[in-house]
């Protein structure tokens, strides 16, 4: 049931109904092994400074949610350090200078505890917001995340993080099969390639939102400023 509280977010394909009672804020994989040099990414051959230059944005986006007092969570991609929750598929693909699990500049690659795999300072969780640990790209599998929501009656996800079409991608199509209203903030995502963000925003608010919506920044920070 939707409060007659809610707010409407200017966003594509049309207005999100935001309802403040139902809302979190679920921030992907902000971890330095996707988004500073010598992580997973880089060892992958990725330019990593085009993640970086988002971080602003997702620091500002978690700054209005705790300032409204909205739920934050936030998800690492890790693994065990016996990697028994790695699939050899996983760790086997492609070709990249070290694999998950391998030591690299930062520890274990992609391995929890690991340096590499912490969040990020400028968007560290703090007290009270959950850290979901996930062994796959989406943040529904094999993790608690769908008990938390239904415990805290979140029905609405708003998303940021990295990367776009990889695991912010497959996080929300988990999450709208699940029946959660998800909204994309154009600013606060970004992935190694341009094109794929552009790509997968459009993917996603196709179809009179086949996956969910898409809006700006500015466009939910004026929305939800009295
Ligand atoms: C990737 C992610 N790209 N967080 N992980 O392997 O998107």
């Amino acid at each position: 049931m939707e409060s007659i509280l809610m707010i409407p977010i200017p966003a594509d394909p049309g207005p999100f109904p935001l309802d403040p009672a139902a809302v979190a804020l679920v921030v992907i994989d902000m971890q330095r092994d996707f988004i500073e040099p010598g992580g997973f990414g880089a060892s992958l051959g990725n330019d990593v400074t085009r993640l970086g230059a988002i971080v602003p944005a997702v620091a500002e986006l978690i700054g209005l949610f705790r300032a409204k007092g909205w739920p934050v969570i936030h998800t690492r991609e890790s693994h065990l350090p016996d990697l028994s929750d790695c699939p050899p598929a996983k760790r086997l693909r492609g070709k990249p200078a070290a694999r998950i699990g391998d030591p690299g500049p930062m520890g274990r690659i992609l391995v929890r505890g690991e340096p590499g795999n912490a969040i990020i300072d400028a968007c560290a969780p703090i007290a009270g917001e959950a850290v979901i640990d996930k062994p796959g790209k989406g943040a529904f599998y094999k993790t608690n995340l769908e008990a938390l929501l239904a415990q805290n009656g979140i029905r609405q996800l708003v998303f940021a993080g990295v990367t776009t079409e990889v695991c912010v991608q497959t996080s929300m199509r988990e999450a709208n099969d699940r029946g959660y209203d998800c909204l994309l903030v154009e600013e606060a995502t970004e992935s190694y390639f341009a094109e794929f963000k552009t790509a997968t925003l459009a993917m996603i608010r196709a179809q009179g939102g086949i996956v969910g919506w898409t809006c700006t920044l500015p466009a939910l920070e004026t929305a939800v400023t009295p």
